[in-house]
């Protein structure tokens, strides 16, 4: 039985592991091949490299509560609603989002949970690790579904004794935090009037604070994980990467709607900046909704995944799914991290597929002005007939070639997709096969013409 987001036959239910059973709608979006993938949970996997890296930022935050096996369907209220997400946000639109139905969704993100958390109250710091979801670009640090690890610290103005402030209770914390020598590049104000604004029940003081220490906390992390790879990079007989090479990470002013002031930490890796967390000053509201308005605090999320191909130098994020034993062989939680060696890599097959979009004028036959705009077309679609054609022999999908017809105003793209398994050669039988099947399922789902 297939399950297809676009037009088709979507069935009446879901039943995802055994006995949750969901009704589905005209929302339904959610493909089998997300659905059976669910219970993976690769954060869980003894030995994984997902779970290694998990354990390995967790044995940095000692007296956090850990939540490892929170539940990846959440209603529309705790993914968006309860993080104060406006009511047009492109993120909740069915192009980004899996939907199961109208009021139930596949989290995008740990945040889900962050209410919920904040409301049961159990600990003062928390860390939250779970499978996300997301419709999303097809390349090699980006798949459908990935792993999350959400953090918060908070304290709380009622249980302070009557001569601490708050703002010193937290510097007194920040001072328990392990120093590092790595040079971090922190170019914001903390807080910025327009940009990125203090809320107004914090105090200038208790911010400056409580992002000394969040900021500590998470560089923490990453010297940590900088540290593992470089021991790694020794033993595998290379140069270390430091200290010809030092880390570079930086903090950059970010925008999250539950949380403010927010920044995003970037490690330089192979030539580039890469993005690895975004975290925030939580939103009072979130606080006072949850039935706790006197704390107050820090929270941040990042990606498993990008942190565990910096940490193994894993060059694919599909690899993260592979199940064989020249990748799952290769890491241990009782030895300590050793670089990925790729095994042969495989030779790729680039091939193109060019057509013109449906616009309502060739559905109407008109020519009127807005008759020339695409009908409905989103970028997330095409990757998603990708995927489900081919699974994980497709490595990227890109647009190549982008074009109007100065006559008709039709619209012409050309994608490029590179076939390519991670375990084997491909034939030209294979690649000819599922490229012509994606052709096809372009025209049948999307209804665009060939060119
Ligand atoms: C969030 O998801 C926020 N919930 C993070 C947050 C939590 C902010 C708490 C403030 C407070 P973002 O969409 O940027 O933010 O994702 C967070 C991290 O997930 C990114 O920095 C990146 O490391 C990772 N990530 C995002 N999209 C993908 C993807 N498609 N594949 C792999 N990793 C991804
Ligand atoms: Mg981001």
């Amino acid at each position: 039985r297939r399950v297809s987001s676009i037009p088709g036959t979507t069935p009446k239910e879901v039943t995802i592991e055994k006995d949750k059973v969901y009704k589905t709608d005209e929302w339904m979006n959610t493909p089998s091949t997300i659905l059976s993938a669910i219970p993976r949970r690769l954060h869980l996997q003894q030995d994984h490299p997902i779970a290694i890296t998990r354990q390995l930022i967790e044995s940095r935050f000692p007296n956090y509560k850990c939540h490892n096996t929170l539940f990846p369907v959440v209603t529309v209220e705790q993914n968006f609603d309860s993080l104060g997400f406006p009511a047009d946000h492109i993120g909740r639109s069915r192009t980004d989002t899996y939907y199961l139905n109208k009021d139930t969704v596949l989290r995008t993100h740990t945040s889900a949970h962050q209410a919920d958390t904040f409301r049961a109250n159990e600990s003062a710091g928390y860390l939250i690790s779970a499978d996300v979801y997301r419709r999303d670009a097809i390349d090699r640090s980006h798949y459908p579904i990935f792993h999350q690890m959400e953090g918060a610290m908070t304290w709380d103005r009622d249980s302070l004794d009557a001569s601490t402030s708050l703002k010193q209770a937290v510097w007194a914390d920040v001072a328990k935090i392990p120093a590092h020598s790595i040079d971090v590049e922190d170019a914001s104000p903390t807080s910025h009037p327009e940009r990125n604004p203090l809320q107004e029940c914090h105090s200038a003081e208790e911010v400056e604070a409580i992002a000394a220490h969040l900021k500590r906390s998470l560089e923490d992390v990453v010297v940590a994980i900088f540290n593992a790879a470089s021991r790694a990079a020794v033993a595998a007989g290379e140069t270390p990467a430091s200290p010809d090479e030092p880390l570079k990470v930086r903090w950059v002013e970010a925008y999250f709607p539950f949380t403010s002031p927010s920044w995003e930490l970037e490690v330089f890796w192979q030539d580039d900046w890469l993005e690895v967390l975004g975290c925030g000053i939580v939103k009072q509201d979130i606080m006072s909704h949850a039935g706790v308005p006197n704390r107050l605090g820090w929270a941040f999320g990042l990606g498993l995944e990008r942190i565990a191909m910096l940490l193994y130098s894993i060059p694919d994020i599909r690899l993260f799914w592979s199940t064989d034993a020249r990748f799952l062989s290769q890491f241990s939680s009782a030895a300590p991290i050793r670089r990925f060696v790729p095994f042969s890599k495989y030779p790729t097959c680039f091939k193109d597929v060019s057509f013109w979009l449906r616009s309502s004028s060739s559905a109407a036959g008109g020519l009127s002005r807005n008759a020339l705009s695409p009908v409905d077309f989103h970028e997330n679609d095409v990757m998603e007939i990708a995927r489900d054609v081919c699974g994980d022999l497709v490595e990227d999908v890109r647009l190549v070639d982008e074009f109007v017809h100065p006559k008709t105003g039709r619209k012409s793209l050309c994608y490029r997709t590179n076939y390519r398994s991670l375990e084997r050669t491909l034939t030209n039988d294979e690649t000819n096969q599922l490229h012509e099947r994606f052709r096809q399922q372009l025209v049948e789902k999307l209804g665009v013409e060939l060119r």
